[in-house]
């Protein structure tokens, strides 16, 4: 019913664990973003920003043409609104889920994207660029603990919240962090990867990519360095 235009990436691992947690049918369509399968016109015309994950729903709840969404926490929204599933019905833990969301895309994934750019891909280490992403990764671990300690997940419920967040925290020790500073972090963290969701998206996510975060030179080629030019009119 769902088609999944994927890669094994902390953003992709984002859809496979909703999709797990709510046994959402689903066909994974792989997007080799090292070998710049996100630049394929027939992706492009679902994903415009050539970045995945994206999906196209066949069976949207309109009962409409198929609908595509680009963007992982628009995804998480769609899917949670089709499904009814991890987000609150009631006003207020709908708003603690998509303010938590949010933070997720604007903040945390940016920052620990920059911080694994410039700790260990970047060819030059540029010490003022690393302590600035490790430093500001760090900013956002202590506010994800902060939140962590009178409530289970960050909007109570487990919810797309969690979902968002909890991939980016996966490689802690590349951006440079240690979850014994963060102890309320520990346990939701610890929490979420053992449920069978989770443990069932990052299994697939091995049958899809053997090579897990691991990047050739010609990857980096393909992927740093990008300007409008790769945007065709
Ligand atoms: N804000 C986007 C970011 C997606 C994103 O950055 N995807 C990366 C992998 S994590 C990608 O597809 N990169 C391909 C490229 O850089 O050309 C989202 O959350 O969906």
């Amino acid at each position: 019913m769902i088609d999944l235009h994927y890669w094994t990436t902390p953003n992709g691992h984002k859809i496979t664990m909703f999709l797990e947690e709510a046994g959402l049918p689903y066909t994974i369509f792989p997007v080799n973003i090292g070998k710049g399968e996100q630049f394929q016109p027939d992706f492009l015309k679902i994903a415009p920003n050539n970045r995945m994950p994206a999906i196209v729903d066949h069976e949207p709840k309109d009962g409409g043409e198929p609908i595509s969404v680009f963007e992982s926490g628009a995804i998480l929204i769609y899917l949670a609104e089709k499904t009814g599933k991890f987000i609150a019905e009631d006003i207020r833990g709908r708003v603690a889920a998509l303010e938590w969301l949010m933070w997720q895309m604007g903040g945390l994934g940016p920052m620990a994207g920059q911080n694994h750019h410039f700790a260990i891909y970047a060819p030059e280490k540029i010490p003022y660029a690393i302590d600035r992403y490790v430093n500001e990764t760090n900013r956002l671990y202590a506010v994800l603990n902060k939140r962590l300690a009178d409530r289970e997940f960050v909007a109570g419920e487990y919810s797309i919240a969690d979902m968002a967040s909890y991939p980016w925290i996966v490689p802690y020790e590349r951006q440079g962090q240690n979850l014994d500073d963060f102890p309320n972090l520990r346990r939701w963290f610890n929490a979420v990867r053992e449920r069978p969701g989770t443990i069932r998206a990052y299994e697939k996510a091995k049958e899809v990519n053997p090579q897990q975060m691991q990047m050739s030179e010609e990857d980096k080629k393909v992927l740093f360095g990008q300007t409008g030019g790769v945007v065709k009119a």
